[in-house]
């Protein structure tokens, strides 16, 4: 080789391998592909680890993984034959985003449809749009190629409506109406003192009475993360939201920024708990913009959750925060928090708890 041409030599050679082992890779100890996702889903973090470790993207792994949930009907909340609304039916939130061209797909109160993922990549995929709502969403996904018109109930969801009817349909998510303690129709409950009854607020501006309906027992969303070979992150989310809530409701599950956020060149976010509270705060969105100013995701994880929490003290929710690097932590309030993780580093999918 003449000595001429060893510099362009070495400059082929470094830009081959920054090529391949992409900026992130280069002095740092890489962690992916990795796959997270909340609460102990594991079967559904096997099926994107899978999906990803085969050479899938970032996206399809996500909605391999979520999917799975679906399937599953994971805690008897996610895909189809779960959580009623007061009409007994179960509809379905999702989201996917793909972090590296921040393309959004979502599908919110989509009925008759179990494929609720699947649905939101094809929005992605297919519309210039970013979120279709009701049973519109559902005419999309069908026209698109997914099963359906199905009846999303089950005898579980059935009975659990039931008894819920006979309990003179309480909990419910209505305020300042009439009659209070007993089913509908419901109407304003006449003058309403705007400082004192809907606000709830002290001084402080903290809302002190809202009561949540989602516990431990009754939780509702997969929010996961994915980061594939090539280091490019998406995240997605499956849902059918609150139990009881008042038909036509949309929580956080199709909001990005609010259940799930993955920006590629920081990192990613995945949310679960009371949705009408969290989606006022994007706390997914917030994560990911901390840990592009430096914090570390667990840190960046307890500030979003703090931001709610001040305001809104009875609040229950957590998210869990994964930097470009595999990185991982979570936070919560109100309840004890877990998340499954899947890494190269891992035999099998691994379930870290974290406590309010
Ligand atoms: C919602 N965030 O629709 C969902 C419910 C949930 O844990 O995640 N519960 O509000």
């Amino acid at each position: 080789m003449a000595l001429g041409s060893i510099p362009t030599f070495l400059l082929f050679i470094s830009t081959f391998f920054f090529m391949v082992l992409g900026d992130d890779a280069v002095g740092n100890s890489v962690k992916y592909p990795l796959v997270v996702s909340t609460w102990p889903f594991k079967e559904a973090v096997k099926a994107a680890w899978k999906a990803v470790d085969g050479g899938l993207s970032a996206v399809d792994a996500v909605v391999e993984g979520c999917s799975t949930c679906e399937e599953l009907r994971c805690d008897g909340t996610v895909g189809p034959g779960g959580s009623p609304d007061e009409n007994g039916e179960t509809t379905i939130d999702a989201l996917v985003m793909n972090g590296v061209t921040m393309e959004v797909g979502a599908v919110a109160a989509m009925r008759y449809v179990k494929d609720g993922i699947r649905a939101a990549r094809l929005v992605m995929q297919h519309t210039e749009h970013t979120l279709l709502v009701g049973e519109k969403a559902s005419v999309f996904a069908i026209s698109m190629g997914l099963p359906g018109p199905s009846n999303l109930s089950s005898s579980e969801s059935i009975e659990k409506w039931t008894k819920w009817k006979e309990n003179h349909c309480q909990p419910n998510f209505w305020k300042n109406v009439v009659p209070a303690g007993s089913c509908g129709p419901y109407h304003p409950k006449g003058k309403v003192d705007v400082s004192e009854e809907c606000t709830k607020t002290n001084l402080m501006g903290v809302a002190e009475l809202r009561s949540s309906h989602i516990s431990p027992h009754n939780h509702d969303t997969i929010s996961m993360t994915v980061i594939d070979k090539m280091g490019h992150v998406a995240v997605g989310t499956s849902t059918n939201g609150a139990t009881y809530k008042i038909p036509g409701r949309v929580g956080d599950g199709p909001i990005a920024g609010s259940s799930a956020y993955a920006d590629n060149d920081v990192g990613a976010c995945g949310a679960t708990g009371d949705g009408d509270i969290m989606m006022r705060f994007l706390p997914c969105y917030q994560v990911v913009e901390s840990m592009r100013l430096g914090m570390e995701p667990r840190a960046a994880a307890k500030d979003a959750i703090y931001r709610i929490a001040r305001k809104f003290p009875n609040f229950v929710g957590a998210v869990f925060a994964v930097n470009k690097n595999g990185e991982h932590g979570g936070a919560c309030h109100g309840w004890t928090f877990q998340y499954s993780v899947r890494s190269p580093e891992m035999d099998d999918v691994e379930v870290f708890t974290v406590f309010p």
